[in-house]
């Protein structure tokens, strides 16, 4: 008897755009091939869990009738592509939207294996065929050339050729001044240059990124720096150049130094430039100034610039489910998919836009978000709270998130209430372990769990995503938790300067050290 093997999927979904129509097919899925459960991801795409195997074709195959794939949303590739929420917004939305989608397409593997395993696309000549058939001296010669740490090329895969990359590739595009996408924290950031309304090219930062080992000091998160700058034209090309880089140059010995940001630390910064420079034939521009000014979603009303409406949902850590007496979240947004033609968007901070609504349909749009609880009254500070999955369903989890944040947060809520701060946004993130999919090393306040309750509490990230926080206290439980932060809390009210965010006030009144860089990381 074969186990019951369950999967999770995930969805390619640059920019995270889903028309009506494919809203409703992927909801079905939900339903008939997963656990009734649509989750959204801080990468602006769709995980759903519980697919069993005899399941998992069936799935795929209807999503890729709604032209969706999973291609290359997990594994040694370029992931999911983020970018500024809502290409309805404006012009410059849209075309950064659509850049996500060129950078994306660019940086897919060329193999066919997922039509052919998952969606029964004959087996064409050549592939994998004939590359067994390469000689046993071909095939040693290519190996050592892998163990050499170079890769050989292969005709049928010249991105990734026979060994993809070291490790993950994450690419994310941002407008300022809005940092949604949270744009240090990847392998590469496209930083929008928009001047007068009309885009004009990108700072281009490279050597982002999160995932670290609890009692590990060689591995950290780590803020991207600007390389350079380039125009949207050239930006696929970049980040094919960069990506190429990697692939050559990562560590492939250890996955836990592969990623993007250890082969800048490792090479320097300036001499991963000239390589990407070489890549691309070119020098890049000087890299130009920006400024971002806050990393949350805009939630609400907002008017494009056509004149029509969006409306920013708050899904409580991207759990799109009907809740006993909550919001009905699922039943509620598949009706707006079904009753309005505008498209939905996922957020990088697990929401989601109701957009394209002209001014004679916000009241019908509103009557929905009203019938199904849509919109229940929330602090600042739940609103900007995120968690990964963790428990049940994630195989490295050391303690809870998704499932505990919610509770810990009435806690906070009752001690920024009391301390009279029941209006003002901290922002909070929460994960289940070091990995950091939630950003964790970016939140003014961040837990990361270290054993079943217990977490180690983080301080000082910046309100803007500019600066990593710094561990605070060690592996704390619910009570040590808030006997850290009442204090705090309480004194932020009091003793503030106007505006100061709660991370630039913890390191101002000398509660914790501004961390300057990633590898100062874990110093005190
Ligand atoms: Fe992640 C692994 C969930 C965004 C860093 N992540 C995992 C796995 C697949 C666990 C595993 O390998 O078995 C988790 C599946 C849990 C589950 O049950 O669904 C998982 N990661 C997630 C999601 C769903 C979190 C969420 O609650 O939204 C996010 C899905 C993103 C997507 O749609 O593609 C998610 N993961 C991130 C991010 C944030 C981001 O990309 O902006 C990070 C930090 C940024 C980065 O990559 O540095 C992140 N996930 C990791 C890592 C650590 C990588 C590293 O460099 O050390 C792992 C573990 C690994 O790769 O070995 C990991
Ligand atoms: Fe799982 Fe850790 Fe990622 Fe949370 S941070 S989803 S516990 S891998």
């Amino acid at each position: 008897l074969e186990p019951l093997y369950s999967f999770m999927v995930r969805l390619r979904l640059p920019g995270g755009l889903v028309t009506p129509a494919q809203w409703q097919t992927l909801d079905d899925v939900a339903s008939r091939y997963a656990n009734g459960t649509l989750r959204i991801t801080t990468r602006q795409t769709f995980q759903y869990h519980g697919v069993l195997k005899e399941n998992l074709r069936p799935h795929l195959q209807t999503i890729h009738q709604a032209m969706v794939d999973t291609i290359a949303a997990c594994g040694d590739v370029n992931r999911n592509v983020i970018c500024t929420a809502n290409p309805h917004r404006s012009a410059v939305h849209r075309q950064v939207y659509e850049l996500s989608h060129r950078i994306s397409t660019r940086l897919l593997p060329s193999t066919r294996a997922y039509h052919e395993i998952f969606l029964g696309e004959e087996r064409v000549a050549g592939g994998a065929q004939e590359r067994e058939s390469k000689s046993e001296s071909e095939r040693a010669e290519s190996e050592a050339k892998v163990g050499d740490d170079r890769e050989p090329l292969d005709p049928k895969e010249p991105l990734y050729t026979r060994h993809y990359l070291p490790r993950k590739f994450k690419v994310a595009l941002a407008i300022p001044p809005e940092n949604d996408v949270d744009l240090f924290a990847h392998d590469v950031g496209f930083i929008a240059d928009v001047v007068d309304g009309e885009l004009h090219g990108f700072t281009v930062c490279i050597g982002g990124g999160m995932g670290m080992t609890h009692g590990d000091p060689s591995t950290f998160p780590r803020l991207s720096d600007p390389i350079g700058y380039c125009s949207p034209e050239a930006a696929p090309a970049v980040a094919e150049a960069i990506m190429l880089v990697q692939r050559d140059n990562g560590n492939r010995r250890d996955r836990k130094q592969a990623r993007l940001k250890y082969t800048v630390e490792e090479m320097g910064l300036d001499a991963f430039k000239l390589e990407v420079e070489r890549q691309l034939g070119e020098s890049l521009a000087p890299a130009h100034d920006y400024h971002f000014d806050n990393n949350g979603d805009r939630l609400g009303w907002i008017q494009g610039d056509d004149g029509r409406w969006h409306y920013g949902l708050f899904v409580q850590n991207g759990r799109i489910a009907d809740f006993p007496d909550g919001p009905q979240l699922r039943t509620g947004l598949r009706e707006i998919a079904e009753q309005h033609d505008g498209d939905l968007v996922l957020t990088t901070n697990q929401n989601v836009i109701i957009t394209q609504v002209e001014e004679s349909r916000r009241g019908a749009i509103d009557a929905l978000l009203d019938r199904h609880r849509l919109v229940a009254e929330t602090s600042p500070l739940r609103r900007n709270a995120m968690a990964c999955v963790a428990f049940p369903t994630c195989g490295l989890a050391m303690a809870e998130s998704e499932r505990y944040l919610p509770s810990l947060i009435d806690r906070l809520d009752a001690v920024m209430r009391k301390a009279g701060l029941a209006d003002d946004a901290i922002i909070v993130r929460m994960t289940g372990c070091p990995n950091g999919c939630a950003r964790p090393y970016l939140a003014e306040i961040g837990f990361v769990g270290k054993a079943p309750g217990h977490y180690n509490l983080y301080l000082g990230g910046g309100f803007s995503g500019q600066r990593l926080n710094k561990l605070y206290r060690e592996n704390i439980d619910e009570a040590t938790i808030l006997e850290a932060l009442t204090p705090l809390i309480q004194r932020y009210a009091t003793e503030r300067e106007d505006g100061e965010p709660f991370g630039d006030f913890v390191i101002r009144i000398g509660e914790i050290n501004a961390t300057t860089a990633g590898r100062v990381f874990h110093q005190t």
